[in-house]
């Protein structure tokens, strides 16, 4: 844990403004750590240390979102508010580059939004325009002339997440497989594998497109001004080409569940069908200018495969003994994984309104 007096010196290693005055943490994300450095000038600062346990190509991450922030930049030129609607990393006092390393940890610092807003959970109405934001977010990213490269690669390849989970439970790290509510758990995610694995192979068939996607569409990935308007997406590290299902499958895994990604109730947890109602119309009004047929007519699918994803990826980690997610405590990876399963099962069972809802749209 570095000390606000170090964090203070990696901030002013960066072309930013105005004399540092504190350096608080900030946000709940489950990978980097983020901290907001306010100066006496007008501007503040969010720090963040990557986490290239994870993001093992710094260089690459940086450099895909250098390229997405200038190719949406362009697209809002003239925009009098485009400080608050696109992300702007800023460069090191000594180079152009974004990052500041000390051969061991990795740091970058963005222009902090003000008046912006971040939730854990959203109303129909707010929903609806976080669908447009996020279609709109796709079809920005189309005609970028950059070429992406997979920060994770395989990120939402569900075939591999099946595959993670089958060899963490034959390595069995953290002896979890003693447990037989685990075992048992193993073997029903395994009757859905199939299906659940259906995109990957119309993917090889060549039926279903990858485009740029932002995939770490989480509820609170998005920023809204105090109207309620869309300000933002943030959190660019995933942005990669993948199936457009991870954008809208993930914003719907956080925002249609009834509760909390972790909570430990699983009574609580559920589809909110009123959400996914109205995100897929603002979605779709916005991607309509590129989805094909199969794309849309696999939504209801993707609404169901994120909740099953994360259940799996939840799970390895917990029988891995918690080494990629942030934990509170022991258990914490498994009350994740029973939540996103009864998310799975709420959803699946579902499937028929949303088919036909999104049909008629
Ligand atoms: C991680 O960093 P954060 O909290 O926005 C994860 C997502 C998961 C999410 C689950 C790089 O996102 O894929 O869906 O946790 N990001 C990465 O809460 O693995
Ligand atoms: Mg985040």
């Amino acid at each position: 844990m570095k000390t606000q007096q170090e964090l203070a010196e990696i901030a002013g290693k960066f072309a930013i403004s105005g004399k540092i005055t504190e350096v608080k943490p900030l946000g709940n994300g489950l990978i980097n750590d983020t901290f907001k450095v306010s100066t006496d000038g007008p501007d503040a600062y969010v720090l963040q240390r990557i986490n290239n346990a994870i993001f093992q190509d710094v260089e690459l991450l940086q450099h895909n979102i250098e390229a997405v922030t200038r190719h949406i930049r362009t697209k809002l030129e003239g925009n009098p508010d485009i400080r608050r609607k696109v992300l702007e990393f800023m460069p090191l006092k000594d180079s152009a580059k974004t990052y500041w390393t000390d051969g061991e940890t990795f740091w970058r610092i963005s222009l902090f939004i003000p008046d912006a807003i971040t939730y854990e959970a959203v109303t129909p109405e707010y929903s609806y325009y976080a669908g447009k934001a996020f279609g709109n977010f796709e079809a920005m990213l189309a005609d970028i002339p950059d070429t992406l490269g997979e920060t994770i690669p395989d990120f939402h390849n569900m075939e591999l997440r099946a595959r993670q989970l089958r060899e963490a439970v034959a390595a069995d790290k953290a002896g979890r497989m003693a447990d037989p509510r685990v075992k048992a758990l193993v073997e029903e995610i395994f009757e859905y594998e199939e299906e659940m694995t259906k995109a990957e192979r119309l993917f090889r068939e060549g039926k279903l497109p990858k485009r740029i996607c932002h995939c770490d569409t989480k509820v609170n990935n998005m920023m809204f001004d105090k109207e309620g308007n869309v300000l933002c997406v943030i959190d660019l590290d995933t942005v990669m080409p993948s199936f457009v299902f991870s954008d809208f499958g993930d914003f719907l895994r956080t925002a249609a569940n009834f509760t909390a990604e972790d909570d430990p109730d699983t009574s609580k947890v559920g589809f909110n069908m009123e959400i996914f109602k109205a995100f897929s119309k603002g979605y779709i009004e916005s991607a309509k200018v590129f989805l094909t047929a199969l794309e849309k007519e696999m939504l209801p699918f993707a609404a169901c495969l994120f909740p099953y994803m994360q259940c799996v990826r939840f799970f390895a980690d917990y029988i891995n003994g918690d080494t990629y997610y942030k934990i509170k405590y022991p258990g914490h990876n498994w009350d994740r994984t029973l939540n996103q399963w009864a998310l799975f099962k709420s959803a699946e069972g579902k499937l028929d309104e949303m088919k036909a809802y999104i049909e008629a749209l």
